[in-house]
């Protein structure tokens, strides 16, 4: 690395990069969706602001922290924003704290298995204990790998992200990112940055402290690289990108680690609108494909809530899931609800906008109150967990499903069907309900604990 150094000093970097000009009325977009010509013109080697918190700044770090083998996948990369990659990791980095950097370049005629396949190979090759993950259009900032490798050394278990920076698309400006988010997401998997709830910060003391995330954004994460193999490495039947870090993030948590976003690690990313990659068939079926297999191998039960939020993925080929259904046996991971229950509950808590009022079913006492009450009547069609939203236009409705009767003849069923605005077949009034093996319309009794409902504001 040292000899990468000096190398660079004699480096032609303008030279480099301007191979090809830039001719007036020429879109800067076009081929990586970011303006490649401001990224062309802004130094690889510039300053950036450490946006850490002050804390940080007091933070000793062990001396015995090992060394990583650096993976940066690329795929139809700039030139400009690549080399900012690797000159700020050289910049930025330890070197002994770095074995190597590895630059994965995806094979042009795998592009249907893209980045995934990428970072699979770069691992393999890896020759260090400890992994680090950097996507090839990152700018990492101070001191960012040594938080990061601590908490592995401490606890080989962890996986752990930088708090992501975001780098302009437009202008390139380094900008700061809240270090009080995690990663979130709903039923349909899709991913987004969620605000650590008034409690949670609360509790956070300390902001240098790291933040346990029930999922991670993607590609930046330092793992330790037994753990990795262990655990699996990737499922490589996905296409290209999108859905992967559902798919190791359930792994990572229900077969036994924890995957924390630690504020003391900052790394800037270029966060496009949209994605330059041509996806095998279409963005919109890739991103299904992969949530698909995640949802089939790891959600047990729940995943009927993600064909609920996402009702194209019903029906669409996925491949085959059996050696990593096999793996998630072998490696005796926890069920999907323990992860609902010890790592993400606010995922039940999701619902609709349109909601004003929360209908949770069954009343979850009842089963105290009453030794009668068989709990399991609910489980396929009324679990516990199941969220519902009382609506202004008074249907009681799961995502875009809603209680639906057609008359209201005791013993009738109640369906779940596509809600439709001004239905009046969709319940327009509290009705009470008997639970047998389906649900049906049943007279009130008021000493009836399966006829309770608990509502919730929201
Ligand atoms: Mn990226």
């Amino acid at each position: 690395l040292a000899s990468l150094l000096a190398c660079f000093g004699r480096f032609e970097e303008r030279r480099y990069l301007s191979a090809r000009k830039w001719k007036g009325g020429e879109d800067p977009y076009r081929l990586h969706a970011f303006n490649q010509r401001e990224s062309e013109r802004i130094p690889s080697d510039r300053a950036v602001r450490d946006t850490r918190h002050y804390r940080c700044l007091a933070l000793r770090y062990r001396p015995d922290l090992p060394p990583t083998s650096i993976i940066i996948t690329f795929h139809n990369e700039a030139r400009s924003t690549l080399l900012r990659t690797i000159r700020s990791v050289l910049n930025r980095t330890p070197v002994h704290l770095v074995h190597e950097i590895i630059l994965q370049r995806g094979k042009p005629k795998e592009t249907t298995r893209g980045l995934i396949r990428s970072r699979i190979r770069g691992a393999d090759v890896a020759q260090a204990g400890v992994l680090t993950f950097l996507d090839s259009h990152c700018e990492v900032n101070k001191d960012w790998l040594l938080p990061l490798l601590q908490r592995i050394k401490e606890d080989p278990t962890r996986v752990v992200s930088p708090v992501i920076d975001i780098i302009n698309l437009d202008t390139f400006a380094y900008v700061a990112a809240s270090s009080d988010l995690r990663g979130g997401f709903d039923w349909s998997l899709h991913f987004r940055w969620e605000q650590l709830s008034p409690e949670q910060k609360a509790k956070r003391l300390d902001p240098t402290e790291p933040i346990k995330t029930p999922i991670i954004a993607g590609g930046l994460f330092v793992i330790d690289k037994a753990w990795f193999n262990h655990l699996g490495k990737y499922d490589s039947a996905m296409d290209i990108w999108g859905g992967e870090n559902f798919e190791i993030s359930f792994r990572v948590w229900m077969c036994g680690g924890s995957l924390e976003i630690i504020p003391c690690s900052r790394v800037g990313h270029v966060f496009r609108k949209k994605h330059p990659y041509v996806f095998p068939e279409g963005n919109a079926n890739t991103y299904i494909k992969n949530t698909k297999r995640t949802a089939e191998v790891w959600m047990d039960e729940f995943k009927q809530y993600y064909y609920a939020a996402r009702p194209a993925a019903q029906g669409r080929p996925y491949g085959n899931v059996q050696s990593r259904v096999e793996l998630r046996k072998k490696l005796k991971c926890h069920s999907f609800k323990w992860y609902l229950e010890n790592v993400y509950p606010e995922l039940r808590k999701l619902q609709e906008n349109t909601g004003a009022k929360e209908v949770v079913l069954p009343n979850q006492e009842s089963s105290k109150i009453n030794p009668d009450f068989k709990p399991p009547f609910f489980r396929f069609f009324l679990s516990p967990l199941q969220e519902w939203t009382y609506t202004y236009n008074h249907q009681v409705r799961q995502q875009q499903l809603c209680l639906s009767v057609y008359t209201l003849f005791p013993g009738s069923q109640v369906q779940l069907l596509p809600c439709k605005e001004g239905d009046n077949k969709q319940v327009s009034l509290l009705i009470h309900l008997l639970s047998t093996k389906e649900l049906v319309i049943n007279p009130c009794e008021s000493t009836a604990m399966s006829q309770r409902w608990d509502m919730v504001m929201s």
